[in-house]
This record gives C-alpha cells, structure tokens and sequence, in this order.
C-alpha cells in the first residue's frame, strides 16, 4: 500500500520525508457590524523522519479491562490466531482502529478513486510490534485479569494463557482518597514511600522497561481507573517548580495520575490520560513545554459520545436545533463500579457533557449567545451486564415551523471493544507525530507540534488544546485534522471534496 508523491515541493531522503506546503487560511477582522475576511498564505515545510523506531507502551491500570483486553487481542493479532465460537471460527483483526481499519483517498486514478488504509500516508509503527508493560494497584496476572475481564471468548482465552500468564503489573501507587473506596479491595500491588520516591520508581521503571526490551522509544498511557478531580491552587500545582516542591513536600492533592505524568515527562515520554480527570494540571503543562514531551487527554472517546459528536454535529450543521440530549447508560464492569462512587462520576460527568459546545456556539442563527441545549447525563452500575455497556440516548431537536423531532438511539456492546483499537490509535499516533518537524513562514528553526498533542482530539471526550486554541469535538472535523495534517506531511493539499475535474461540462 506504499505511495510516493512526485512532486518539486516533496523530497524523499534516506532519513527524511520532507515537503514544501502552501497553507491557506484566512485571517477575520470585526469592526461596526462589518466582517472583513483576508485569505492568507504560509509557506511550511515538514520533516519527517522515516525510521520507525521499537515502541514500547506502559499502560497504567493493564491489569483491567482495556489493557488486558487490547494486550491480549495485539497478541492474537501478532500470533495469528483463530479461536472456535458457537458462531464459527474467529480471526483476530483491528476493527475499530482509524489508523489500522480506515481509509483515506489519494485521488483518481484510471480505474476510479485510489484509497489507502490511513496508517499508510507516513511511516507508523505496526500494532504487532509494540511491545506492552505497565502497572497496577492489583497484583493479577494478565491471564487471570482477562479472564476477570470477561470480555474475549473462552477458547481465545485459553491459547493466550501461555503467553500471558508470566506478565505481572508492576506495584503503582494509590492514594486511596483519588479513587473510589469500593476500589480498596484491588489495591493488594502498592508502592510504598514517600511521593517523590513513587515517581522515581516509576520513572526507573520506565528506564527497565526500555533497557530490557532494547526500545527505542517508551508512550505511558492512564487507563486506570478515573479518579476524582484535584484541587487546582497557587503554589501547589500551578508552575512546575510549585509541582515538583508539592512532590517533595509530599502534599496529599497530588494525585497519583499526576505523579505519573510528571514521571513520564522527565524520562521524555509522551503522556496520554485516557480517563476524564484533571491530570494536566498548570504545573504538568509547564514541565511537558519544559523538556518538550506530548501529552494528550482526556478520556477515550469510545461510545456514547464518539455519536454525539457526529450526530449533534450533523443536526446543527443541517440547520436543526438539539434542544435536550438525554444520555443514560449502565455497565457493570469495574470502571461501572467505580464510577458509582459520587465524585468519580463528576469527573465523567464533566467530560462528557461538554462535548457539544463547539458545535452549538458555531450556529448563531440557531442559539442566542450563551444558550445551550438540556443535557443530562447518567451513569448506573448493573454488574450483571458486565462489560456489556448499555448506552440509551434521546436527542429533542426543534425543526421547520416549531415542530418537534425526537430521536432515540440504544447502543449495546463490550466497551473494552470500542476502547482497545482507540487507545491503539492514541499510542501509534503520539508516535508519529514525535517524528514529525515543521519550520513555519519565515523561523529559522524546524519545531515540533506543541506539548499538548490536539491532533489526537478525534480519540478523545474532552480533548485538552494549547492556549487559545479552539476546540473541536465534532468528529469528522477532528478525523479531517488528522488526514490532513498527515498529507501536508508529503505534500498533499486537504481533502476538499470539491471533485472540480469531475464538474466540467
Ligand atoms: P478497569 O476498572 O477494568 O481497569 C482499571 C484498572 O486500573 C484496574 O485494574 C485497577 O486496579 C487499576 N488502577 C486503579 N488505580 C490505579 C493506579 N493508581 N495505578 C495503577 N492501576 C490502577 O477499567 P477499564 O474499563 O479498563 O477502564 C479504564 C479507564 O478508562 C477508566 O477510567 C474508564 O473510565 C476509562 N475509559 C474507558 C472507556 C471504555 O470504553 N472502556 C472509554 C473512556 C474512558
Ligand atoms: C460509562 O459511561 C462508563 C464510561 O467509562 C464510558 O464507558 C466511557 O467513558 C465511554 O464513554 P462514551 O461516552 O465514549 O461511550
């Protein structure tokens, strides 16, 4: 599925893809009720370095339900298994997955229009390769954690055992205040010492991993359980010399997911928090600029809320108006039971009820400044239905001359599924993009894209952006970012659908 771009503005080197972009944009200027739209042009050109490198990840939190699930199903993939079902004989793939499974147009050819799986617009790291380690407060083993999972079928389950059974979660730390009390019972794998200490475990751990699997490059990702928010305040977490002097002071509003971003950032990891709390604090962000390491978050984008981005998205840009968004769902694995717990649940709650923002204040004709439609969110914990989410939404929109429309939507399915392929995603795209490089205009330096990764949004509920950045929640404007972004890499213009050749007459 290789390609190459002839073009004068893209040069393949033995080390580098490197491409001459003309980026158009325009700038908008308001004054006395007058818009004045000036295009403008900047000349970019991107380096991209072309070795894929040995990738490790470390999840925090492998022993539950995402990161068994997505260790054991890259396994099946790399193994090529098969595995008997009352419906047949399975095969393993990476459906779910937007680099591995989706396509992206290159243009037409003789035979109509070309496309390619987006994993092939640059170089990227093959799921198969990675090479997974982590922790957990719960000292399982991955073989019996999948099987606590209860989410791959048996006879898969049991051809994994073998491979899985040796790998153990490393001791994490747990600060039983961060998450729920019914959590208590797990936490049997802790570190134990002082905050400052913790991080530099962690951080030697990172440095074992890498060593004793000979990596090139190490990403850490949070799927561990969602903790409560933390108490954002002067001289505790808002510079990054306030962070390390609250680490050393061992202050108690640190949250583990903190200390372990801060860990990662100063082995020079990539850090992406796929659970919704408020991690990234001022002083996290600072430390990430300092040593030019990416962080990404917050919480995965899986489900419920991947289809309020496209369908909230679709009805404003059609002209309809969402008045009330009523999302209910219940789950009974243990992300369900924690999320039972008050303040666990407010931190969820957050980030998935501000995913429509964007799309609302984008339609004055349809909302007053300010207005927003009713959205209620609810989250109940059935452990009967265990990984099997249920997810019931109604959407009220008002249409043409007043009339009401209502839309209900049921959405049944292991969320370990819908997971797993995005976190894959989060790992090999934050890869991607620490080998992508750009001088902009006139710099004289080549940079890269800042610390907080937005590129990834299209993987994420509450999607974290640089200051004064806009954020875009609305799917397919997040997906067009990626692509994008990805083809101006090798010269490509966007993909502006306007098919012009095709309108001739
Ligand atoms: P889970 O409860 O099965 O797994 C979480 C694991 O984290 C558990 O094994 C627990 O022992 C461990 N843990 C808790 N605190 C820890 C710490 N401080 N250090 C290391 N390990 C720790 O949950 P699941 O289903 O795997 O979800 C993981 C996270 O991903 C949750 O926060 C969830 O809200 C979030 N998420 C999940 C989505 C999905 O579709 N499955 C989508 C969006 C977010
Ligand atoms: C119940 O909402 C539990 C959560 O962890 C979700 O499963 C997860 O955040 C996925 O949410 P969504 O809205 O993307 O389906």
């Amino acid at each position: 599925m290789a390609f190459t771009v002839t073009s004068p503005n893209v040069v393949y080197t033995e080390k580098y893809i490197e491409s001459l972009y003309h980026y158009e944009t325009s700038e908008v200027k308001q004054h006395g009720g007058k818009i004045e739209v000036i295009p403008k042009k900047t000349v970019y050109t991107f380096k991209t370095e072309r070795k894929v490198p040995k990738l490790g990840c470390m999840l925090v939190g492998w022993g539950g339900n995402n990161g068994t699930t997505l260790t054991a199903s890259v396994l099946a993939n790399k193994l090529c298994l098969s595995w008997n079902t009352k419906s047949g004989v399975m095969k393993p793939n990476y459906t779910g997955s937007v680099t591995q499974a989706s396509t992206v147009s290159l243009g037409t050819g003789q035979d109509g229009e070309v496309f390619v799986p987006l994993k092939a617009l640059l170089p990227m790291v093959e799921p198969n390769d990675i090479v997974f380690d982590g922790w957990d407060i719960n000292s399982m083993n991955i073989a019996d954690a999948m099987r606590r999972a209860e989410v791959l079928d048996f006879d898969l389950q049991r051809q994994l055992r073998p491979y899985l059974e040796s790998l153990k979660p490393r001791p994490s730390i747990y600060c039983p205040d961060f998450i729920a009390a019914n959590q208590a019972d797990r936490a049997d794998n802790v570190l134990k010492g002082t905050k400052k200490q913790m991080v530099e475990q962690i951080r030697a751990d990172i440095r074992d991993f890498k060593a004793k699997n000979q990596l090139d490059k190490v990403v850490v990702l949070w799927t561990a359980n969602t903790e409560r928010f933390c108490e954002i305040q002067a001289g505790l977490n808002d510079t990054c010399e306030h962070l390390l002097a609250s680490i050393a002071r061992n202050e108690d509003e640190v949250s583990p997911s903190t200390l372990f971003a801060v860990a990662s950032i100063l082995e020079r990891c990539s850090y992406i928090n796929g659970s919704p709390q408020n991690t990234f604090v001022p002083g996290v962000v600072a430390l990430a600029e300092k040593y030019h390491t990416f962080l990404a978050g917050d919480d995965f984008k899986s489900g419920q809320t991947k289809i309020k981005s496209v369908l909230v998205d679709f009805l404003v840009s059609a002209g309809i108006k969402p008045v009330s968004i009523v999302s209910y769902n219940h789950l009974g694995n243990n992300d369900g039971k924690n999320l039972s717990s008050a303040k666990q649940f407010r931190s969820k709650e957050i980030s998935k009820s501000n995913v429509v923002d964007d799309m609302v204040e984008s339609n004055p004709i349809l909302y007053k400044k300010g207005e927003k439609p009713d959205h209620c969110v609810v989250i109940k914990y059935v452990p009967y239905v265990k990984d099997s989410k249920r997810a019931m939404d109604e959407y009220t929109s008002e249409i043409f001359m007043n009339g009401t429309n209502t839309l209900v939507i049921h959405n049944t399915c292991e969320d370990s599924l819908l997971a797993a392929p995005i976190i894959l995603d989060l790992i090999i795209l934050c890869e991607v993009c620490e080998r992508i490089k750009f001088q902009a205009g006139g710099d004289t330096k080549f940079q890269s894209f800042n610390s907080i990764l937005s590129i990834l949004s299209y993987l994420l509920k509450a999607p974290i952006v640089p200051n004064g950045t806009p954020v875009v929640n609305a799917l397919f404007r997040q997906r067009a970012c990626i692509e994008n972004i990805f083809r101006a890499c090798v010269g490509l213009g966007p993909q502006n659908n306007m098919l012009l050749e095709h309108k001739h007459s």
